[in-house]
């Protein structure tokens, strides 16, 4: 908590004076295409908040229409990502910045800079702090992203046994320690399932705060096609974190069929007086190998919770220890 207030009181001490320790501790991170007159709103809000232009990365993905420049004339560093898409352009911020935090948001004035602060703190207790757009404006979101959005969420709460309601955010804090190790491997707009798949299955704690959502300012530049690649990158993340989920899918397809299969060969056996040999055998095989396989899916989930129970304890223990030898040092 004590850190977390310093970040802040670092935050509120004034927006563009020059940079103190703390201020260095967090970098908010905008990563634009052709968002000139979005990033320019976002920027003016979150100076307003006590957001300092030195806090301030805009990873642009080669606009042509000038956003590069409405940061520079704000005073803000805004660079050129390597590789393409969304994805690429926050693991290029992950790297350029030097900092214990970083804010991501999205540069179109959809989320309200206001909650900087707030997810800023909530790292205080937890390795990624989402802005769950709980009350978007009218006409924000389309029907069939929201349902798109709550589906895919449902999955990853499944996956990864996770309670969160809006996993796809563009707007959250993660502390930069917590992201070691991760994958790199998602396109596009599965970058935020891959972060909070990472922090979720090495042990790490990820909250949500409920806030606003606006409608955009721009061009908007996700699809439905895009909606299906976040799917893809999703089935990829749960097959490499959670092997109880590939197991779980075998033993459905060959429950299921088999169960099918003996149905049909007891009702012509019993009403028709039909036997099928075969088929009988084929169904007992594949009820078999289902059951199997999902005795094995729960020993895997029970082994992948009790990973997950033992890195939170690890974890636990590490930052003890480091906050016991901070206070060492600070007397
Ligand atoms: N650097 C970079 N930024 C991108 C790229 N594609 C999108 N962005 C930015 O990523 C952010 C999110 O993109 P949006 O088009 O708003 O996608 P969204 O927020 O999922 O969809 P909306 O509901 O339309 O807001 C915006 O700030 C875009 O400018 C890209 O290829 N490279
Ligand atoms: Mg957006």
């Amino acid at each position: 908590m004590e850190e977390a207030g310093r970040r802040l009181t670092a935050l509120r001490a004034g927006p563009r004076g020059p940079q103190t320790a703390e201020e260095e501790r967090y970098v908010v991170v905008l990563p634009t295409l052709d968002e000139r007159e979005g990033l320019a709103k976002t920027l003016d809000e979150l100076f307003s908040v006590g957001v300092g232009p030195g806090q301030i990365l805009v990873v642009d993905g080669g606009s042509r229409d000038g956003t590069c420049l409405e940061a520079e004339k704000r005073g803000v560093r805004c660079i050129q990502q390597n590789g393409k898409g969304k994805a690429d352009a926050v693991r290029t911020a992950l790297r350029a910045v030097d900092a214990d935090a970083v804010v991501i948001m999205d540069a179109d004035y959809t989320y309200p800079a206001k909650y900087v602060p707030q997810l800023l703190a909530m790292l205080d207790r937890c390795d990624e702090a989402i802005g769950a757009r709980a009350r978007p404006e009218k006409g924000a979101q389309r029907a069939v992203f929201r349902l798109g959005n709550r589906l895919l969420t449902a999955w990853f709460n499944a996956v990864f046994g996770t309670r969160l309601t809006d996993v796809l955010s563009g707007m959250y804090a993660v502390r930069k320690e917590a992201l070691e190790g991760i994958e790199e491997a998602s396109r596009g707009f599965g970058i935020e399932s891959e972060i909070a798949a990472h922090i979720a299955s090495t042990g790490g704690e990820i909250c949500e705060t409920p806030i606003e959502y606006r409608r955009r300012v721009g061009r908007k530049k996700l699809g439905v096609r895009h909606g299906v690649l976040i799917a893809l990158d999703m089935l990829r993340l749960s097959l490499r974190y959670n092997p109880a989920f590939l197991i779980f899918a075998v033993a459905s397809l060959l429950t299921i069929p088999g169960f099918s299969i003996a149905s049909w060969v007891a009702y012509e056996w019993i009403f028709l007086g039909v036997k099928h040999y075969v088929w009988g055998i084929i169904a007992i095989a594949l009820i078999a190998g289902g059951t199997a396989s999902a005795t094995l899916a729960v020993l895997a989930l029970y082994l992948k919770r009790m990973e997950i129970r033992l890195l939170r304890a690890v974890r636990g223990a590490r930052t003890a220890r480091g906050k016991a030898t901070a206070r060492r040092g600070d007397t």
